[in-house]
């Protein structure tokens, strides 16, 4: 038996014949023998119909698939090798300057009606939405190759587990789907003649040839000014037209397991969430697992890979970018790591920032929009302290330090498979997951947010999610730095009504009861009077996961502030780093004044969500300012305030 190899005969004896009749009027090559799933069958031959491309290839998850799609694609000049002693296996893309991040004003959701998209989504009548793409996707793929991708997120067969399958008429998303996902025959085999399945549909509207028969030359990068990024969630499909890049086009990535699976979550008791996850394990080998949302680019991928510094310390990768999660058996939270590669930002990742990445993505990595060495590397802002004397840049152009521009676009990626990880923990692929001890809710501040707090129970930690605010980073297009409104690092990802995705956290946190996560809130990124940064970052965060492992542990003591509970003096392990009282001080202060300020502002966020915000949340908003208010005039309770207030502020350092 061990001579045997995957041949197409093989796979002919896996599946069954398709047991679908053939539909007139579709090209040759269109039907694999894999599918038993009638929808599926005449969804493809629909888009077949409707894009016109001149080829249709399914990818079946063979050995050789990677080969053959770089292959290609370098001979077209959409990828560059990297050269093979330095890069092996690996290659550049570069996209149009106008497609190199989520386009969030052009992302819709299309749910039957605008109540259901809620104020934060750009809503978009589903008939409509399907009129508009109907016309744009006509002949948007003639002249090109229409790629069906099958793939399980999550285990293929796990209980947690989701399945999908995208069309494109992009090669360069199709070979980063097979990193992203469990991608070919197994994950069909799944789609049974009544599973539920997820339709991706994705173009770069830039087709080839018209109908008259004109033809025009291919580019490297081909998209469209026009841009659509439409979410169906009723009928579980995404349709994406015009863009080649990142969560635009990647189907599977933002739009499935963010926007489309936070619906499947709400329905079916369940989360989905911006989240990575990490096991630690402390020097007795006590074991935590963390789940820990963030918006997009700040830092998801370090914290994931973190390399202690505390001695004794074990942080194992489980995922960098998304969670689902869901209660189990035993009343726990238990989360998978629905994607199988990593899609993380290229600029500052360095031995120091994140010394296991860089080992990762040392082979076999699809980078996009870093810099080109004259050796045939890659390069980046950030990746040596000292850039070298002549690079090429993400547009391909000739750049020197001088310059006076980046040399690599700020939201250049790198796109590796997780098996690449050192750091791996073997329960990644667990179909089951692994149980969440602990949620964590970051954001990139450079003022008031502290260090750490603890949540006082579930709902003070939904509030706590709910009111994030982030400033600005090159993920999404846009103005950079600006402070934002970011729930749950979720507001481009939540593919419903915001207040609903509140109440949905508050009712799975009541169905946990006591096994339910504590809740923490961690700022890596304030600033000093000085603009620099106050916590030294990276592997130093090991400190602030302990301090959280030993309080789900009960093993470290906590106090209170008027934002929720602070590690006492020393329980926060702060050996062998250089970091004054001050310092300390400033990264736990509380200024009253400007708490009360974003107390204000939080109140106008609620108030644009309307009456979908859960009354608990407006609770603790009216909490928190009381006891603010307290703090700064020393006086009774604001009259806003509703409940009687919990602890005293504290404004010392630990
Ligand atoms: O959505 S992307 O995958 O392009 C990156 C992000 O925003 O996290
Ligand atoms: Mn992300």
């Amino acid at each position: 038996m061990s001579t045997l190899t995957t041949t197409p005969a093989l796979h002919q004896h896996r599946y069954p014949p398709l047991p679908v009749p053939r539909l007139p009027d579709v090209p040759d090559g269109v039907w694999h023998h894999g599918v038993a799933n009638r929808s599926l069958a005449e969804w493809v031959a629909r888009i077949v119909r409707l894009a016109r491309p001149d080829d249709v290839v399914w990818l079946t998850g063979a050995d050789d698939e990677w080969e053959r799609l770089t292959t290609g694609m370098v001979e077209s000049g959409a990828l560059l090798r990297l050269d093979p002693a330095l890069r092996p296996d690996s290659f550049l893309a570069r996209s149009d300057p106008d497609d190199v991040a989520r386009v969030e004003d052009r992302t819709f959701v299309c749910s039957r009606t605008a109540r259901e998209a809620g104020p934060t989504n750009n809503w978009w009548d589903p008939r409509e939405a399907h009129n508009e793409l109907d016309r744009r996707f006509a002949e948007s793929m003639r002249g090109r190759t229409m790629y069906v991708v099958p793939y399980s997120m999550g285990p293929v067969g796990g209980a947690i587990s989701q399945l999908g399958v995208q069309v494109t008429d992009s090669a360069y998303a199709a070979l980063s789907l097979t990193v992203m996902a469990r991608v070919g025959d197994d994950a069909l085999a799944e789609i049974g003649p009544d599973t539920p399945w997820v339709a991706g549909v994705h173009s770069v509207g830039f087709p080839l040839r018209k109908g008259d028969g004109t033809r025009r030359e291919d580019v490297p990068w081909p998209s469209n000014p026009v841009k659509y990024i439409a979410h169906f969630p009723e009928e579980r499909a995404i349709w994406s037209y015009g863009s080649g890049y990142g969560g635009n086009a990647l189907l599977s990535k933002k739009c499935f397991a963010l926007r489309i699976a936070s619906v499947l979550g709400r329905d079916g008791g369940w989360l989905a969430e911006h989240m990575l996850v990490l096991r630690l394990t402390s020097p007795d080998g006590r074991i935590t697992h963390v789940a820990a949302a963030f918006p997009s680019a700040c830092g998801k991928t370090n914290l994931a890979m973190l390399q202690p510094t505390l001695p004794g310390w074990r942080v194992e990768t489980i995922g960098d970018d998304i969670a689902w999660l869901r209660p189990g058996a035993d009343g726990r939270l238990w989360a998978i790591n629905p994607e199988a590669g990593f899609f993380g930002v290229a600029p500052g990742t360095n031995e120091a920032s994140n010394p296991v990445a860089v080992d990762t993505i040392r082979k076999h990595t699809i980078f996009t929009n870093v810099a080109l060495t004259d050796d045939g590397d890659v390069w980046w802002e950030g990746r040596t302290p000292e850039p070298p004397a002549h690079l090429t840049d993400w547009r391909g152009q000739d750049w020197t330090p001088g310059a006076g521009r980046p040399a690599a676009h700020p939201n250049a990626r790198f796109t590796v498979p997780v098996q690449q990880c050192r750091t791996l923990a073997d329960s990644w692929a667990e179909p089951d997951g692994v149980p969440i001890d602990a949620i964590v809710f970051g954001g990139r501040r450079a003022t008031n947010v502290p260090l750490v707090t603890e949540a006082r129970d579930w709902t003070h930690g939904v509030f706590v999610g709910a009111t994030v605010s982030s400033e600005t980073t090159a993920a999404q297009e846009g103005a950079l730095g600006v402070l934002r409104r970011d729930p749950f690092g979720m507001l481009p990802f939540v593919g419903y009504d915001m207040g609903d995705h509140w109440q949905h956290w508050l009712d799975v946190g009541a169905r946990l009861g006591e096994h339910a996560p504590r809740i923490f809130q961690v700022n890596w990124f304030r600033k000093g009077d000085d603009g620099s940064f106050l916590w030294p970052g990276f592997g130093e965060n090991v400190r602030v996961l302990a301090w959280i492992a030993d309080r789900v542990h009960g093993a470290a003591d906590a106090e209170e502030t008027g934002l929720g509970l602070r590690p006492v003096a020393g329980a926060l392990d702060l050996d062998g780093l250089t970091l004054g009282d001050d310092t300390l001080a400033a990264l736990f202060a509380v200024d009253p004044e400007s708490w009360l300020d974003e107390c204000a502002r939080t109140d106008e966020f609620f108030g644009q969500l309307g009456e979908s915000v859960p009354p608990e949340l407006h609770e603790h908003l009216a909490a928190l300012r009381s006891r603010l208010w307290h703090d700064h005039e020393g006086t009774a309770p604001h009259p806003s305030a509703s409940r009687t207030t919990v602890g005293t502020a504290v404004t010392r350092a630990a």
